[in-house]
């Protein structure tokens, strides 16, 4: 059986010549951010990659394919569609077996990355331990893959609305090196600095580039975790956001499961007026250039 995978034009394209690639999600564009800005975001970012000489390939499972690369009339659809489904490892063959369609997490984009033949992927924050997740045991999936799946992830951290010690600790008892770029303190997405030491530092995208391969000749599983702080123009400094996602956190505390995050998220840009929407914005951008670098060491 052949995998159900379709490649668009411009990733097959880039695979045929040997380009280097960059994948990208799709759960930041359905759950992720709001209508007009998902759709503008998502062109943005892969236009950032292009013009950092990679290419990019955005990843969703629609109609039953896993879609690496989406031409514009799949992004919008994709971007307008309302209930899109949140697909991760436990749901990613379910949803494909139905014919059906779905948004990939960082964890489903990974696996669907590797299956591709793409080692780099920029997102913008994974997914990690929740709050009070020693009484709701709410762990992101998207942990455990980077310790199963060969992918580099360039992200901004983990979203500060998460248990950042927490999540620190469960990605080094699973072996996922976290690799502070160029910076000693772990990033807290919309903040440059969690106040937390990052594990590891590299400096350069062949540096980053150089591990990715060794970890590979070792044979090691799992990919790397790349923190990559937001630029100090667009970051909300942590005295200002830590009340506000007190506040989203309060006025979410009936949310469970997958619709934690999205939840949260959609409240801190109401009680920001926007401002933590622009702050992922520009982490995003600049995640999608540092990844596109990196993947052009690895080409
Ligand atoms: N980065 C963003 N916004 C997002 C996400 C990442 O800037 O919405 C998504 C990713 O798809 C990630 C998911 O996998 O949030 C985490 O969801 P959960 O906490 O339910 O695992």
């Amino acid at each position: 059986m052949t995998l159900p995978l379709s490649f668009s034009p411009e990733v097959a394209a880039a695979r045929r010549d040997g380009k280097p690639l960059v994948a990208l999600e799709s759960t930041i564009i359905t759950h992720g951010m709001p209508w007009p800005q998902n759709l503008e975001t998502a062109t943005a970012v892969e236009q950032a990659v292009r013009a950092a000489g990679a290419v990019p390939a955005t990843v969703a499972v629609m109609a039953g394919a896993i879609h690496v690369g989406l031409d514009p009339e799949r992004l919008a659809a994709l971007a307008g569609a309302e209930g899109v489904a949140k697909l991760s490892r436990a749901d990613l063959a379910v949803c494909l077996a139905r014919g059906g369609t779905g948004a990939t997490t960082v964890a489903a984009t990974m696996i669907c990355a590797h299956l591709a033949g793409i080692a780099v992927f920029a997102t913008g924050g994974i997914g990690g331990v929740h709050r009070g997740a020693e009484a709701s045991f709410d762990i992101s999936a998207d942990l455990h893959e980077l310790a199963r799946t060969p992918v580099t992830v360039v992200s901004a951290g983990a979203k500060a609305i998460l248990d950042l010690p927490k999540t620190l600790e469960v990605l080094e008892t699973l072996g996922v090196p976290v690799i502070g770029y160029r910076t000693d303190t772990l990033p807290a997405f919309w903040s440059r600095d969690s106040g937390l030491a990052a594990p590891l530092r590299m400096d350069s995208p062949a540096e980053i580039a150089a591990a990715h391969r060794m970890r590979a000749r070792l044979g090691l599983a799992g990919g790397q975790l790349v923190a990559n702080p937001i630029p100090p123009e667009a970051e909300i400094p942590r005295d200002r956001i830590v009340p506000q996602i007190e506040a989203a956190l309060a006025d979410t505390a009936g949310a469970s499961a997958k619709a934690v995050t999205p939840a949260l998220l959609a409240r801190l840009h109401q009680i920001t007026e926007g401002r933590s929407l622009e702050a992922n914005i520009a982490l995003v951008l600049n995640n999608a250039r540092l990844a596109a670098a990196i993947a052009q060491a690895l080409a």
